[in-house]
């Protein structure tokens, strides 16, 4: 086993290693990776979080990605803020269908103070149903990271997106180092961090060994890197960017596990355009979260009865949250099964 598959968990990667761990052949790279996340891991668990837009479109930034940014026409539905009670109501069915984690999204440059006691209200409602709670709301400063924090908020999802290098070519109206100031906020806060990127802006293998290598060497980990494939949507710049090879998005996951062994690895948005094969082998190279619910925040995302079928087709389990019995989960599975025989009887019968 070489040096990089022992349990040591280190901050000081550089490009030269992670680019070779990239070129490694495909094979080796996922023996690798399979073998750290086994030594911090059960590799037939998954968690799954759901995701709610909490307020939609009309965001001051230009990120070139984005359906929600007010710099495009994608004929996006606008929405302000969303009731407190409606929230919660999402939160339920989210717990409903086996969700651990709620994760509340809004398309702010930063929350406003006005907004503030709203938000504080939504952490505060959806833990008390015994979910995890996130938050993905901008740029804080250091009184609304204390705030949340205090609010019981457990996870805070800031991107760093791309490298320090790319990331201008991406996004013009915030900086790199304003989204490292806010994830040291959340980190002194005590909260857990969510921070990850996009595959398939443009973006070469520096870039993306260069992003893995800003999250790995920063003082600690992020305890969930979320990796988004593209999703393309009309009237964004990026809407005909040329595509992923699918080989290698999963380099992508079994570098980022290598990396940051003991985080959770999100295989985030984009799957609703990956084949459950190509999904397969992104479990198998580490990554161990997904987004469950059939919306991310304005896109598709797989049916939750489907990604069931195909965890229980695979043999993995929904992580549960650590003091929380497994009930859900197992009802969730057991209708998956049901539902996976029906459309196997329906299939033999018109077959026959
Ligand atoms: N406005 C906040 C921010 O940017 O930090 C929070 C919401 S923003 C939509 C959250 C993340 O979604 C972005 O950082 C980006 O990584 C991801 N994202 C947005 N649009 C996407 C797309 N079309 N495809 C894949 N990921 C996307
Ligand atoms: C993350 O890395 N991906 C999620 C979540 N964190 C907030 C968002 C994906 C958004 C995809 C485009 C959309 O649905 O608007
Ligand atoms: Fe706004 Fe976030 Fe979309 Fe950028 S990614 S345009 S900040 S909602």
């Amino acid at each position: 086993m070489s040096a990089s598959t022992t349990a040591t968990t280190r901050h000081d990667w550089n490009l030269a290693e992670v680019k070779a761990l990239f070129q490694q052949p495909f094979n080796d790279l996922l023996f690798q990776a399979q073998t750290v996340h086994r030594a911090h891991f059960d590799a037939n668990r998954v968690q799954v979080s759901t995701l709610l837009s909490i307020k939609t479109g009309a965001c001051p930034e230009d990120c070139k990605y984005c359906p929600q940014s007010g710099h495009y026409n994608t004929g996006l539905e606008k929405q302000k803020l969303m009731e407190v009670q409606k929230v919660l109501e999402e939160a339920a069915r989210a717990k409903a269908i086996g969700s651990t984690r709620f994760c509340m999204g809004a398309a702010w440059k930063h929350p406003s103070a006005k907004d503030m006691p709203y938000v504080l209200q939504m952490v505060k409602g959806v833990k008390a149903m015994g979910l995890e709670t996130c938050m993905t709301l901008g740029k804080l400063d250091q009184e609304q990271t204390q705030a949340l924090a205090e609010a019981g908020l457990d996870y805070y999802n800031h991107n760093l997106d791309t490298s320090p290098e790319f990331y201008g070519s991406i996004i013009t109206t915030r900086t790199y180092s304003e989204r490292l100031q806010t994830l040291a906020y959340v980190r002194d806060a005590g909260m857990k961090i969510c921070s990850g990127g996009i595959l398939g802006m443009g973006e070469s293998l520096d870039d993306r060994a260069g992003l893995l290598i800003q999250l790995a060497n920063l003082p600690e980990h992020p305890e969930s890197v979320p990796i988004n494939m593209l999703v393309k949507v009309a009237g964004t710049p990026l809407e005909n960017a040329e595509e992923v090879d699918p080989f290698d998005f999963i380099r992508m996951l079994a570098v980022a596990r290598i990396l940051m062994p003991k985080s959770h690895v999100r295989l985030s948005a984009g799957r609703e355009a990956m084949n459950e094969q190509m999904q397969a082998l992104a479990f198998f190279a580490g990554a161990n979260s997904i987004f469950y619910g059939e919306k991310l925040l304005t896109t598709a995302n797989p049916q939750a009865d489907k990604d069931m079928q195909l965890f229980a087709r695979l043999g993995i389990q929904p992580e549960a949250r650590e003091e929380h019995a497994d009930e859900v989960h197992q009802a969730a599975i057991e209708q998956a099964l049901i539902e996976q025989k029906s459309s196997e009887l329906f299939y033999n019968a018109v077959s026959a």
